[in-house]
């Protein structure tokens, strides 16, 4: 889908939305008169309800005067809840009145021409390639040869001047400069430079020839995602560059909504499509632990008050599932009064959204909520050398995917696969050489399987795969794939040029009688050493 056309698509969404939260007023405000007829407390607690809904919505929906007017009553109507019968009964025509301008209000607001905005929400850059503007020659050289190897491109340059000329008509994903060059100019001179790579949203890492505080401050002043000091660690900084490749590009995040208000839940969600970040909305709340747990969300964004379950019910519920103490929740509410933010987030919240919200900002902090939270379960989670999911958690996949497997009734496979005989590589090349091929394959794994799928770092040089419905002749069939690309990628140690195979196993769900992961991963492990001892290089 082009560009332009998903804008269309949006706008008219958008466009929709906007209608039908414009019909649903007339009946809502008429409701609101009607309970302000009678104004028992349980009437007036359904009209405290329903203007805290109108408050946050309104401004989202562009009628920021509305909202006001909504927060207004909101007030007016908790003052008169907490006062003694007769003084409440005094104040209400106050709040009739308040009413009835609210309504008139609504009249005037929907008479006038709706006005089609979309507020622009920023692109993320498309561009993957990876520029490099180093001293060394022989560094650049080094780290070219091995970013090919992963499949990214690069662009090289050795002055900051040309950078900035070619940033004209093009933009790379990642910069990764040296904050000195030999001709004595520096990075953080380099206004223009820094200037165009943040309007083009392109990410900045920095080599610093010292660990010195002040370069790392200014490093942080222009938002760069990583600090390396010379001798450079080339592992890491390649796993960095993957990292980010993989946030920018595939995975912006994915956010689960919870609002009790269809329309409002909507909005948000087709806000945060458009900047590229995947959403869910809850369907039905008392389902909602298995609805998180199919979609794996990484932020969960709350409404605070609903009807039937709080915010911080439904927190305090979530809070109970060991898997999902780690998901943060956000607070998306139009409570302004901080004691009651703060009580709320005491059931195991991590932070609060104040609504109305535009979109622009909407995106934002949803972004940045995002970002702190993939680099956190990233450091958990991930594994620093290939950026694949460490022992632990990859033996919880599969924990996690053998329980959805008898579940569904749908078969899954596990395959273990280990390099052989990597000590000789180790040996021959040396120990950096040997965690070049581990990245490799780590990289081969991550491209080659769908994106349901898991991969995991078992061990030193033995990975596991998790496949969701995979069957045992389709894992069979991936794993020599695998292998075959394996088989393919040079390396060069020593100005020498070598390859290298592995072994595999495989165990499926349905072929054994298993009662638990634990036993499938043995299992896997078992075909594993039968593939070593039949000669290597083969999947059993
Ligand atoms: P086989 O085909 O039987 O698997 O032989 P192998 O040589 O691969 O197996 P062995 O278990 O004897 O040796 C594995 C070696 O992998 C030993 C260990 O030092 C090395 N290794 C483990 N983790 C790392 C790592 O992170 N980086 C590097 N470079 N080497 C590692
Ligand atoms: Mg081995």
């Amino acid at each position: 889908m082009s560009n332009s056309k998903t804008k269309t698509d949006l706008s008219a969404a958008f466009a929709t939305l906007r209608r039908r939260f414009e019909q649903s007023l007339p009946e809502r405000l008429a409701r609101m008169l009607q309970l302000m007829e009678s104004a028992t407390a349980d009437d007036l607690s359904e009209l405290i309800a329903e203007a805290h809904k109108l408050a946050g919505a309104c401004g989202t929906f562009g009628h920021a005067g509305l909202g006001s007017n909504a927060r207004y009553i909101e007030q007016l109507a908790k003052e008169i809840q907490t006062k003694p019968a007769d003084e409440g009964l005094q104040a209400l025509p106050g709040l009739q009145q308040a009413v009835l301008e609210f309504d008139i209000a609504v009249d005037r607001a929907l008479q006038e021409a709706p006005k089609a905005e979309l507020e622009g929400t920023a692109q993320l850059h498309q561009s993957d390639t990876v520029w490099l503007l180093l001293p060394e020659q022989k560094l650049s050289t080094e780290l070219v040869s091995q970013l090919h190897a992963f499949g990214h491109k690069v662009e090289c340059f050795s002055d900051y001047d040309s950078c900035v000329v070619r940033l004209q008509d093009a933009a790379p994903a990642v910069l990764f400069a040296a904050n000195k060059l030999p001709d004595g100019a520096s990075l953080f001179e380099q206004t223009l430079l820094l200037q165009q790579l943040k309007k083009q949203q392109s990410r900045l890492l920095v080599l610093s020839d010292s660990d010195d505080f002040d370069l790392r401050i200014k490093a942080s002043q222009h938002q760069a995602d990583a600090f390396f000091v010379s001798p450079l660690d080339v592992p890491n900084m390649i796993s960095t560059i993957s990292e980010l490749l993989e946030y920018g590009n595939k995975r912006a995040g994915r956010v689960f909504i919870v609002d009790d208000d269809r329309l409002l839940a909507q909005h948000y969600a087709l806000v945060l499509n458009a900047a590229g970040i995947e959403t869910h909305i809850v369907e039905n709340v008392r389902s909602i632990v298995n609805e998180l747990m199919r979609f794996q969300p990484d932020l969960l964004l709350m409404d605070m008050y609903m009807p039937d379950y709080s915010g911080a019910e439904l927190a305090g519920l979530i809070r109970q599932y060991k898997s999902l103490k780690r998901l943060p929740i956000v607070f998306l509410s139009s409570e302004i009064n901080k004691a009651l933010q703060l009580s709320a987030m005491a059931q195991g919240a991590d932070d609060f959204i104040t609504k109305p919200i535009g979109d622009t900002q909407l995106v934002q902090a949803v972004k940045n909520r995002l970002k702190r939270s993939l680099q956190l379960k990233n450091l958990i989670e991930k594994d620093s050398l290939t950026a694949l999911i460490k022992h632990s958690s990859i033996k919880e996949a599969a924990e996690l995917e053998f329980v959805r497997s008898q579940r569904y009734k749908k078969p899954f496979s596990i395959v273990m696969l280990d390099i052989d005989l990597f000590k000789a590589v180790n040996d021959s090349y040396g120990h950096g050489t040997g965690d070049i091929v581990i990245t490799a394959l780590a990289t081969l794994l991550r491209k080659r399987i769908r994106k349901t799928d898991r991969a995991g770092r078992y061990g030193g040089e033995e990975f596991m795969l998790v496949l969701p419905e995979c069957s045992r002749v389709q894992a069979v069939e991936l794993a020599e794939q695998i292998l075959q690309a394996f088989r393919q990628l040079h390396f060069t140690a020593a100005d020498k040029l070598f390859s290298c195979t592995y072994s595999a196993g495989v165990a499926a769900s349905d072929d054994g009688d298993f009662s638990n992961a634990e036993q499938m991963i043995e299992a896997a492990d078992a075909a594993l050493y039968k593939a070593k001892r039949a000669g290597r290089n083969r999947v059993c």
